[in-house]
């Protein structure tokens, strides 16, 4: 890892608050997530499972977390299990976890190593009643592969069947939907070094510059500053390919008089930004382009309004929806009449907007959460408006990440350039 080791009190908390909501007698398991093989003996780069990295700071592959709270032992309460490291291994993986750094970085003082787990299991549950386990729960998600935990939970319920099963990722993602401070700091990590990287590519761009080089300017900008590429497919999609929500092949020249979308972002100590930002590659919009452009930035001011505790994403979604109703209208793009008649679950609008305003945002671009229940201070979400017109060969989408307080919301891109003539401004400037 390339980023500062962040305060354990994170991970305490985490679990501290985890535990607050198991029934009594519980024992709780996670595993990380696999190295996947790509061909022969290639492996694709491991990514820590999400939930385990919450609740540990641990990045390190086969690691499993425990948590028995109610165990009479003190030593049990919590435990770590690593990889068991060897000449052979430290020869060619390097440095592995010692017991006494797994231990700094999460905070737990019982670090053992995976030889031990089934035994000490087995010694735990004849004094649990529930057992936890994880599994992915995002609506949205569509895994074909079975996952360490997938597999754990065969194994464990097949060797203790009488114990009652629990979901923990209820749980987890409620408590992940709401940021603390010291996760909120390295979310504005995150923001800053995103900022860092739109900063170098406004005096970058110009016809004839490739999507590729500027999504090289950005990744230099988020590696020298200890960050990475948030975890997301870049986007940098000039000309018709801006109305392409998830064009990624990012491999054509620039030309004058194009807009250029780019929905890139850094990450930060595995925390996510997520930005959206559309210029012109020559450094002036024409009128149309503008027009649009400023419609998109007033529905995001407005929607940006309406992100507050007690509110309703999916209610959102609706008046998000009115507003940029309103635009395409003054925009010559549909008519009010059409609107009055359109079918409800087909919204005419849908044409040129065809994605929602928002999503939660954290360890996951699409971080969990609830979209059905009411909004709460820490939780941050994206703003992102846009407008695609193919027949008119442009699209137009920001994106701004909001962190709700108790009054209302933050905008932490507050200091990336949005408004229209600023980044002309800063493009002409070089
Ligand atoms: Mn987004």
């Amino acid at each position: 890892m390339k980023y500062q080791r962040i305060n354990n009190k994170l991970f305490i908390n985490n679990r501290k608050n985890l535990i607050k909501q198991l029934k009594p007698n519980s024992i709780v398991i996670l595993n990380s997530n696999d190295i996947l093989p790509t061909n022969a003996d290639g492996l694709m780069p491991f990514k820590q499972n999400n939930d385990l990295f919450y609740l540990t700071g641990i990045e390190q592959e086969e690691t499993i977390l425990l948590l028995f709270p109610d165990s009479p032992e003190e030593r049990f309460k919590e435990i770590l299990f690593i990889r068991e490291v060897n000449e052979e291994l430290i020869l060619w993986e390097g440095d592995k976890l010692t017991v006494k750094e797994a231990s700094d970085i999460s905070g737990i003082k019982t670090v053992r190593f995976l030889p031990e787990f089934d035994d000490i299991l087995n010694y735990l549950t004849s004094d649990a009643e529930h057992i936890y386990l994880n599994s992915n729960e995002y609506k949205r998600a569509a895994v074909e592969v079975e996952t360490r935990d997938d597999r754990f939970i065969k194994k464990c319920k097949a060797k203790y069947p009488l114990h009652y099963y629990c979901r923990i990722a209820p749980l987890i993602y409620r408590l992940r939907a709401r940021k603390s401070d010291i996760e909120i700091d390295l979310m504005k990590k995150a923001c800053e070094l995103t900022e860092k990287g739109f900063r170098r590519i406004l005096s970058f761009v110009k016809p004839g510059v490739t999507e590729t080089e500027v999504e090289a300017e950005f990744i230099h900008e988020f590696i020298r500053n200890n960050g990475a590429p948030a975890d997301y497919e870049p986007i940098i999609a000039s000309g018709i390919d801006s109305c392409t929500l998830h064009y990624i092949k990012n491999n054509k020249t620039c030309k004058d008089g194009d807009v250029l979308l780019i929905d890139f972002a850094a990450s930060y100590a595995n925390y996510n930004a997520d930005m959206t930002r559309t210029i012109p590659v020559n450094g002036k919009l024409t009128a149309r382009q503008k027009r649009v452009y400023n419609a998109v930035l007033r529905v995001l001011k407005e929607t940006r309004k309406l992100l507050k505790p007690g509110a309703r994403l999916l209610k959102i979604f609706e008046k998000n929806r009115a507003l940029i109703e309103k635009e395409l209208i003054d925009l010559g793009l549909l008519k009010m009449a059409d609107i009055k008649k359109q079918n409800p679950d087909k919204p005419l609008s849908s044409k040129y907007y065809p994605h929602n305003v928002s999503h939660f945002l954290g360890l996951d671009v699409h971080d969990v959460g609830y979209f059905d229940e009411p909004l709460a201070p820490g939780m941050v979400l994206t703003c992102e408006p846009g407008i695609y017109i193919r027949e008119e060969g442009f699209g137009i989408r920001l994106e701004n990440n909001i962190l709700i307080n108790q009054n209302g919301n933050t905008d932490l891109f507050e200091n990336i350039p949005i408004e229209a003539d600023e980044i002309e401004d800063l493009m002409n400037s070089k």
